[in-house]
């Protein structure tokens, strides 16, 4: 079996392997994990680098100091890198309309400086990202949210934090998280597409990317190979959450390979820049819940088996891609031919429109693609 290292670039947030199992039917089944715990045991599975929201770390004022002086420590000590940070507004009460696009202006602002806070501190712990997911921004009924207001108060929340970064001269770039629902009803910026067409409204576009999640497109029944492939064409695949839903229903959050396999084999193609064009070069982060039927052990099994569900999938991906057969298979299917420009150089639309096409038997030709896919299915099974 592969063994991670490092070199993988694997990043884990503090809240997966520390989630204490709390779900809308039950309290919590394990206790607290010290952060601390969680950089020695990350470092020890091979992982890189790792997240944390401000309250996985800095819960509270009074240990804040102390923490970060052990959490300095831990990093030196282990080497492991902090490469992504994010701010709470969902858990507190006072959140519960959303943080940057509460009807209460009051919200907004409190919201605006618990992030400003815990910007200034991802800065100073070298993190390079700085996620965003507004869970607790949308509604659970229609008359209730303004969209396009709340909009426009997103927008100013981001092009305030925007210049923030930029006058502070931090080298620090947003990541958008989408999801469709859960824990509102409907949550504003649902889907990839509805992220990037936000991101071209913002003062500082170049400064703003995504973070997609592969359940959360799941959840909306969209395609994540898709959409990531997407995002990277715009050039704002800034980010990752890796891991594993079945299908459109609650937020699962399972370890990365779990659920959708087939869909978890095209994710780490693209992400490894199998079918070509722009490959993806930042950390792959795991954003998942151990089950909550798991112990302290069974919560580092399931961290190890998402860098090795990852590391399978790239070596089966790589095989994929390397076989005589698939590149027999490709030609067949003409994807390559996708990359050629419809008109050629020099050719004229009234040549384009001159042309004689035999229809009958361009409608008539099989397409091959069947037999491709059941190339990469072998691949998968470890069959080839
Ligand atoms: C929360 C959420 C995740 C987000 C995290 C970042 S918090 O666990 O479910 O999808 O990535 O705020
Ligand atoms: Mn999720
Ligand atoms: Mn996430
Ligand atoms: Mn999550």
């Amino acid at each position: 079996l592969p063994v991670p290292t490092p070199d993988d670039r694997f990043s884990f947030g503090l809240w997966t392997v520390g989630w204490q199992g709390v779900d809308v039917f039950g309290g919590p089944v394990r206790p607290p994990m010290d952060p601390v715990y969680a950089v020695e045991r990350l470092a020890g599975i091979g992982a890189a680098a790792l997240s944390f929201h401000d309250d996985d770390l800095v819960p509270d004022d009074s240990t804040r100091q102390l923490t970060l002086d052990r959490f300095a420590k831990a990093i030196a000590d282990t080497g492991l890198v902090v490469e992504m940070a994010t701010t709470n507004l969902f858990g507190h009460a006072v959140f519960k309309d959303g943080g940057f696009t509460a009807n209460d202006r009051r919200v907004r602002r409190l919201a605006l400086a618990k992030v400003l806070r815990n910007i200034d501190l991802a800065a100073e712990l070298g993190a390079r990202t700085y996620v965003l997911w507004g869970g607790r921004e949308g509604s659970e009924s229609g008359g209730s949210k303004d969209v396009q207001s709340a909009l426009a108060r997103y927008k100013e929340a981001l092009d305030l934090l925007c210049a923030y970064v930029r006058d502070q001269g931090y080298d620090l770039r947003f990541a958008l998280e989408p999801k469709p629902n859960e824990p509102r009803g409907d949550i504003l910026l649902p889907t990839i597409g509805h992220a990037l067409a936000f991101i071209s409204e913002l003062d500082e576009p170049d400064r703003v990317g995504l973070n997609p999640e592969v359940g959360h497109e799941e959840m909306a029944g969209l395609n994540f190979a898709h959409g990531i492939a997407q995002a990277l064409w715009h050039g704002k695949l800034f980010h990752v959450d890796l891991n594993g839903q079945h299908g459109p229903r609650f937020d699962q959050d399972l370890r990365f390979g779990a659920g959708n396999l087939r869909g978890a084999f095209w994710t780490v193609d693209v992400l490894e820049g199998g079918p070509g064009g722009a490959a993806y070069d930042g950390y792959r982060h795991f954003d998942y819940k151990p089950a909550r039927t798991e112990d302290d052990e069974g919560v580092w099994v399931t961290a190890e088996a998402c860098m090795r569900n990852y590391l399978m999938l790239r070596e089966r991906t790589r095989a994929f891609r390397a076989d005589p057969a698939v590149h027999e298979a490709l030609q067949a299917a003409r994807v390559g031919d996708l990359g050629v420009p419809t008109l050629a150089d020099g050719e004229t639309i009234e040549e384009l429109r001159a042309e004689r096409h035999d229809v009958a038997a361009l409608a008539e030709q099989g397409l091959a693609f069947e037999a491709l896919d059941q190339l990469a299915m072998e691949h998968l099974l470890g069959a080839r």
